[in-house]
Order: structure tokens, then C-alpha cells, then sequence
């Protein structure tokens, strides 16, 4: 099954990753290796907007769901990724709740958002099955919104409240930037804030999510109560698999 906001729902752990290199071959690659999910990056990636629809088209034969992360909450940039078949939509640095409104109402057609209404989207099969597809739009697509300004932090309750926000997600990277202790993924402010963060969605009933690049990260993150957990890009899964391999040439 692919509707991962089902699969939350029902509170399953879903593994995924990133995609940084905006090549199909790799989304594909990736896609056939048994992630739950990957997320084909355009705030950090090396591909465009053009590149996500190829990556989306390699991935459509896979059992992988492919998200995308935006580069701003701007909602043109939402409804476009979304008309090319995307699942879901990550949003970089949701400050508050006025913010994780506006991404939330980009993502869904009225009367719950301001999502634009085009029948011959690649979403709705080119209009051929565009009634279905409206019609499960509310509950198939995905809405994250990434936790990592020290703002959010003082505002993780209404922001997890928020109808359509499905997972709050921490950006590590950024988060402990701002905190000041940058890439300390054990300094105790950073993990204050991760068991705040978990705390806010639960209550809510939402998901947490975190990217990790040592998979023996996992077992504290998924402990912390964390079922959204991406280990890695492509871009580091090849860059491991070519030192790994050129290291065992040197040592012959
Ligand atoms: C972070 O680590 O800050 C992220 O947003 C992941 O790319």
C-alpha cells in the first residue's frame, strides 16, 4: 500500500530517506531497495522543479512513496510538485502556526485549502480518474512540517494541532545550529527539544519524523517515540559506497 498517511494513521513506523542528486536512475534504484518512503529534496538537492517529475515517473513502479520537500512555503511551489503525483510535501522551517496554516491550505483543494483546481495533472491520471483522486486528496495527502527554529519550539502545541499537519519533522541540522551546539545530537538542549517536539505530536495525535545519517541512531530516535525516520540520502549512499570499496582496493 502507498498512502502513507493511512499507514501513520494506523500508527506503523515507516523507514525512508533522501533523494539530493535529482537523478532518476537513483530515485529508482533507491526505490526498489525497500524504503517505506523517500523524499526527493529541492531545498538542498541538486535537481530542480523540472527534475521532480522524471524522479516521480521512476518511482511510480516501485512500492516506495515519493514526497517532496519545497524550498518555501510559497503555495505555487506546493500545487506544482502536487499536480506532478508527489504524495506528500515537506516544508522547510515552520516558525509558528501561521506558517504551518498557509502550507497546510496549499495542499488541499477547497473548502479545505487553496490548492488550484486542474483536471489534466499527472496527480489525477491527465483527468482521467480526477474525481477519485479530489475525492481522496484529503486523506491521502501527506502534510509535514519541519520543527528546527528555536520559534517553533515555543509554539509546538497549536502547530501540532493544526488539521492536515500529519508529522512535524526535525531538522537536526538546523535545529541544533540554532540552539548553538550544531551537529551535538547528544547535547541536552537538542534533546529537550527532540522529547518536547515527540511530546506535541503525540498529543495531538501526529507523527514525529527525523533524518539521521548512522543507523545506529535509529534505536534512541525510534525509543524517543519517533515512526517517521529517514537514514540518509543518495548522495551519501553512494559517496559510502565508493569510499568503502576504493578503501578495500588500497588495502590489497
Ligand atoms: C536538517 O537537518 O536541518 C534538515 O532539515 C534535514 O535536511
Amino acid at each position: 500500500m502507498k498512502n502513507l498517511k493511512q499507514r501513520l494513521k494506523h500508527g506503523e513506523t515507516l523507514h525512508g530517506c533522501w533523494l539530493n542528486l535529482g537523478s532518476p536512475l537513483t530515485a529508482e534504484i533507491v526505490g526498489l531497495s525497500g524504503f517505506d518512503w523517500v523524499l526527493i529534496d529541492l531545498e538542498h538537492g541538486a535537481g530542480t522543479e523540472k527534475d521532480v517529475l522524471a524522479q516521480l515517473q521512476a518511482l511510480e513502479h516501485t512500492s516506495t512513496s515519493a514526497l517532496v520537500r519545497v524550498e518555501s512555503s510559497e503555495s505555487q511551489r506546493i500545487h506544482r510538485v502536487l499536480d506532478m503525483g508527489a504524495e506528500g510535501i515537506m516544508c522547510p522551517k515552520i516558525n509558528n502556526p501561521d506558517e504551518a496554516r498557509k502550507v497546510i491550505s496549499g495542499l488541499h483543494y477547497p473548502p479545505h485549502g487553496n490548492r488550484g483546481v486542474a483536471k489534466m495533472v499527472r496527480a489525477s491520471q491527465f483527468g482521467v480518474n480526477f474525481d477519485a483522486y479530489y475525492q481522496a486528496a484529503p486523506d491521502t495527502i501527506l502534510g509535514i512540517v519541519q520543527i528546527e527554529t528555536a520559534e517553533a519550539l515555543n509554539h509546538l502545541d497549536e502547530i501540532a494541532a493544526i488539521d492536515g499537519v500529519d508529522v512535524l519533522f526535525i531538522g537536526p541540522a538546523d535545529l541544533t545550529m540554532e540552539l548553538g551546539v550544531f551537529g551535538q545530537f547528544d547535547h541536552p538542549m537538542f534533546r529537550e527539544a527532540v522529547q518536547n517536539i515527540v511530546q506535541a505530536a503525540q498529543k495531538a495525535g501526529k507523527a514525529t519524523g527525523i533524518l539521521f545519517f548512522n543507523p545506529t541512531d535509529y534505536k534512541r530516535y525510534h525509543a524517543d517515540g519517533i515512526r517517521f525516520l529517514a537514514c540518509g540520502a543518495d548522495a551519501t549512499f553512494v559517496a559510502d559506497g565508493a569510499r568503502a570499496i576504493a578503501g578495500r582496493l588500497k588495502a590489497f
